[in-house]
């Protein structure tokens, strides 16, 4: 299945609930004018696409209305889903260039991010590349556990200390066995949890010094993992560490679970960090990289396409 296929899979409570409002509104249309527009924006709201976004959009449609003098609803769609995509991000890939590569995984308790660092070692390994997973989440004893199974299922290596040992030791450790065993990439595991947030920070930034003195010319993303079902709190937990740490990109996993599709759109937009994966099940394969004309066209399918 490809993207746009599973996407729209993945979005399917989105759809029933928003896309369908978006054009019911669309499909009425008699002509662009105050009321359809209020309306449309107001779907946008509802579609967790956020305020901003959807006061920018709204008023951009409204001048390209005017200049290409649109009459049908389908052309209509079009034009929202090409200003939609046109605010987002562009596509990037992860960067996991040099040898290793370094993958560092963030986000609060619970987003996703031992799973989603499963499914992307296993995408590797699928691909021939050597991978090693660091169990840098010291802070919950079953944490190292739930990596270790991860790592068995996808065929990638593993460093793991005891529960409350130093997770830059992990690190550093992790990044010397990789070298040793020739290691493609390394995906690091953290704690979503800490005593306090400012402790957490303390421990990324612990983490980002080890790995620019022990690896400075590998590529490395630095991904935050956020819970598609917590919608516009996953754009302020976004804000809050996109403060604390050089945010690379974003996954939005459990797009599978929520009505609240949209909020990828609030995000790309109005964070200016890419999505670059979605997470759209459980299972070892279901982490896609985003493709955003795939993911509008699938929030906004219409008699365009
Ligand atoms: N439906 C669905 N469930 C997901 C997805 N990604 C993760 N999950 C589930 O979300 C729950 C939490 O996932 P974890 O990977 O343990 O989250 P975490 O961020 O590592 O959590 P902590 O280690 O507690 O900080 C698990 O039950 C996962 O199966 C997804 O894309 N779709
Ligand atoms: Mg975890």
């Amino acid at each position: 299945m490809g993207f746009f296929d599973k996407i729209k899979q993945g979005l399917k409570k989105t759809t029933e609930a928003v896309t369908e409002k978006m054009n019911d509104v669309m499909s009425t249309f008699v002509k662009v004018d105050a009321d359809l527009l209020e309306e449309l924006e107001e779907a946008m709201i509802l579609a967790d696409l956020g305020a901003g976004v959807a006061a920018k959009a709204t008023a951009e449609l409204e001048q390209r209305a005017k200049r290409q003098k649109i009459n049908t609803p389908g052309e209509l769609r079009g034009v929202l889903r090409d200003i939609l995509t046109g605010m987002m991000q562009e596509d990037t890939p992860l960067d996991i260039s040099g040898k290793p590569a370094v993958v560092l995984v963030i986000g609060v308790n619970g987003v996703g991010k031992t799973t989603t660092i499963g499914k992307l070692a296993a995408r590797y390994v699928s691909e021939g590349k050597r991978v090693m997973l660091a169990a840098a989440d010291t802070f919950r004893a079953a944490a190292a556990d739930q990596l270790e199974i991860w790592a068995q299922r996808a065929g990638a290596d593993i460093v793991r200390h005891g529960e409350g040992a130093d997770p830059g030791a992990v690190v550093f450790d992790a990044v010397a066995a990789a070298k040793a065993r020739g290691c493609d990439v390394i995906i690091i595991d953290t704690a979503g949890r800490l005593h306090n947030k400012q402790n957490l920070m303390n421990e990324l930034a612990k983490i980002d010094r080890i790995l620019t003195r022990e690896l400075p010319d590998s590529g490395r993303e630095t991904l935050l993992v956020l819970d598609a079902t917590t919608g516009q709190n996953a754009v302020h937990q976004a804000e809050e560490f996109n403060k604390a740490a050089a945010l690379t990109g974003i996954v939005l996993t459990k797009l599978d679970g929520t009505a609240k599709g949209g909020i990828v759109i609030a995000i790309s937009a109005g964070l200016g960090v890419p999505v670059k994966l979605v997470g759209v099940g459980e299972g070892l394969d279901d982490l896609m990289d985003f493709n955003r004309g795939d993911f509008v066209a699938a929030l906004l399918p219409g008699d365009t396409e």
